[in-house]
C-alpha cells in the first residue's frame, strides 16, 4: 500500500463467502486476483489497452483519457491490437513471474470494442490457457455479448453500476449509445441500467465472479449507494468497489467536491455489513502492468502502442515535482522546489526551477500549513498545472480554487506534461 495510502491495510472486508457455485478452481484464481482478495496483492495484473471506443458518456468522463470507472484518469494510454497485446503479454510474462491476470478496462469500454477484446483474450489464452481473464465494462452491452464471455473463459468481470434509479442516473450519464441510437436522460439511464442488472445476473448465474465499480459522486448518489449495493448482492455480485469521483477537467462534474478518504471508507464500512468490499482499489491506468502498488507500465512501453490522442497546441505552463527533472518521483508535500516546463507548439521546454519551502516537513509543523500554500501559490501560481506522485487533499483544493490542477502520476517528465496538456486543452 505504499503509494495509495489506502484505507484498509487489509484490502478487503465484509462478507466474504464464496457464491455456493463457485468451483474451486475459480476460488482458487480468486484467491490470486490482487483486485479480488487482499492475498493477491502479491500477483501482478497487466491491463492490454486494446478497447479504445465507448458508447456512453458518464458526466465525470473527459473522452481523451482512460476510462475512470477503472481506471485513473489523467493519464492517456497508447492502444494496443489484439496481436500486439499477445505480443506484449509474452514479453511481459517473460520479466514478471508472478503475472497472474490480463485485464481490459479501457481507455474506453471493453464491450464497445468487442471485437478487439475477443480476440486479444483468445491469442492470450493460447500462449497461457491458465492465465486469469478480467473484464471491465459499463454494462450496456452485457445481454448482448454475456454468453460469448462465458464461452471464452473469463471468470471475473467489473461492471460499473452507479445508480438503480433512472432519476439519478439521469443525472450521472450525458448520453447512451445503444445500437447507434442516441437516448438521453432517464430512458438512457433506464436502458443502460436494465442491461447492466440483467447481465450481472446471467454472469453470476453462470459462474463468473462479478464485481461491481460504484463511482461515489457528492450531492448526486451518495445517499443511494447503500441501495446499489444491496441490489449487487441480490443478483449474485461477489464484491462492490466504491471509488471516489475523480473531477476530470473538462466535464459536467469537474467542480463537484472531492470526496475525502474517510467518507468515502465510512461508506464502505457501512456496506460492507451487505456484503465485501474493495478497499485497496488503485483506479490504475488502462495499461497498468505489475502488483496494485507498484506499476511496473513505464518499463513496458512503446512495445507497438499507437498514441491515443493526438496533441494540440496552446502555451501552457507546468510545475513537476522531480528529483532530477526526469521522472515525476516527488509527492507535492516532499518537493523543495519546482520544476517549471512551457508547452508550446508541441515542444516541451524546460524554463527554470522555483525553490519553495517543503509543504510537509513533519507534524511539528502542520500549523504552518496554511502560511506554507499561499507561498506555494504565489510561487506556482501562473502555471496551468501541478504534476507530483501523489498530493493531499487539502493541497489539490486549495490549488483547484486558483485554477490549477493537479496530476498524480509516476511517470518521465515528458510523457506526464503531455497527459497534462492533453487533459487541460481538452
Ligand atoms: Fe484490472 Fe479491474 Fe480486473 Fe483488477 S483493476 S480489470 S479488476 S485486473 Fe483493480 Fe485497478 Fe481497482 Fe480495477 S485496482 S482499478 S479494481
Ligand atoms: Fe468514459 Fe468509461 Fe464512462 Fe465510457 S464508461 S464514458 S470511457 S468513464
Amino acid at each position: 500500500m505504499a503509494l495509495s495510502g489506502g484505507g484498509c491495510s487489509g484490502g478487503c472486508s465484509g462478507k466474504t463467502d464464496y457464491p455456493e457455485w463457485a468451483s474451486e478452481e475459480l476460488k482458487k484464481k480468486t484467491e490470486e486476483h490482487p483486485c479480488y482478495t487482499a492475498d493477491g496483492h502479491k500477483n501482478a495484473r497487466m491491463h492490454i489497452p486494446v478497447a479504445p471506443k465507448c458508447n456512453i458518456q458518464c458526466n465525470y468522463c473527459n473522452r481523451l483519457y482512460d476510462c475512470v470507472n477503472e481506471s485513473r484518469p489523467g493519464v492517456t494510454s497508447g492502444i494496443l491490437t489484439p496481436e500486439g497485446a499477445a505480443k506484449k503479454y509474452s514479453m511481459v510474462k517473460e520479466k514478471i513471474e508472478n503475472l497472474k491476470v490480463v485485464g481490459i478496462a479501457g481507455p474506453g469500454d471493453a464491450l464497445a470494442n468487442f471485437e478487439e477484446t475477443k480476440k486479444s483474450i483468445e491469442l492470450i489464452k493460447e500462449q497461457d490457457p491458465d492465465v486469469i481473464i478480467c473484464l471491465s465494462t459499463n454494462g450496456l452491452m452485457l445481454p448482448d455479448y454475456a454468453e460469448e464471455i462465458v464461452a471464452l473463459g473469463i471468470s471475473h468481470v467489473t461492471v460499473t453500476l452507479n445508480s438503480i434509479d433512472p432519476k439519478i442516473g439521469a443525472k450521472i450519464y450525458e448520453f447512451v449509445n445503444y445500437k447507434g441510437e442516441i437516448l438521453k436522460g432517464e430512458k438512457a439511464a433506464k436502458v443502460l441500467q436494465d442491461n447492466q442488472l440483467k447481465g450481472i445476473e446471467y454472469l453470476a448465474k453462470n459462474g463468473v465472479l462479478c464485481k461491481i465499480n460504484i463511482v461515489m459522486v457528492k450531492g448526486v448518489n451518495e445517499h443511494h449507494i447503500p441501495e446499489v449495493v444491496k441490489k449487487a448482492r441480490e443478483l449474485g455480485a461477489f464484491m462492490t468497489n466504491i471509488m471516489p469521483l475523480i473531477p476530470a477537467s473538462g466535464t459536467v462534474f469537474e467542480n463537484l467536491p472531492l470526496t475525502s478518504k474517510k467518507e468515502l471508507n465510512e461508506l464502505r464500512n457501512k456496506c460492507s455489513i451487505t456484503m465485501k468490499q474493495m478497499y485497496h482499489c488503485q483506479q490504475c491506468r488502462a495499461d497498468a502492468i505489475g502488483q496494485l502498488t507498484q506499476d511496473r507500465s513505464l518499463e513496458f512501453r512503446d512495445m507497438g502502442e499507437k498514441p491515443f490522442v493526438e496533441r494540440e497546441k496552446r502555451d501552457v505552463l507546468v510545475a513537476v515535482a522531480s528529483k532530477d527533472g526526469k521522472l515525476i518521483d516527488q509527492h507535492f508535500g516532499q518537493a523543495d522546489k519546482f520544476h517549471i516546463y512551457k508547452y508550446s507548439n508541441n515542444e516541451i521546454k524546460f524554463v527554470e526551477k522555483r525553490d519553495i519551502e517543503k509543504y510537509c516537513t513533519g507534524i511539528e509543523s502542520c500549523d504552518d500549513k496554511d502560511s506554507k500554500m499561499d507561498k506555494v501559490l504565489k510561487t506556482l501560481g501562473d502555471c496551468k498545472a501541478v504534476l507530483s506522485v501523489r498530493i493531499g487533499y487539502g493541497p489539490k483544493e486549495m490549488l483547484r480554487s486558483k485554477n490549477i490542477q493537479t496530476y498524480e502520476l509516476y511517470d518521465t517528465v515528458e510523457n506526464g506534461i503531455n497527459t497534462a496538456f492533453q487533459k487541460i486543452n481538452g
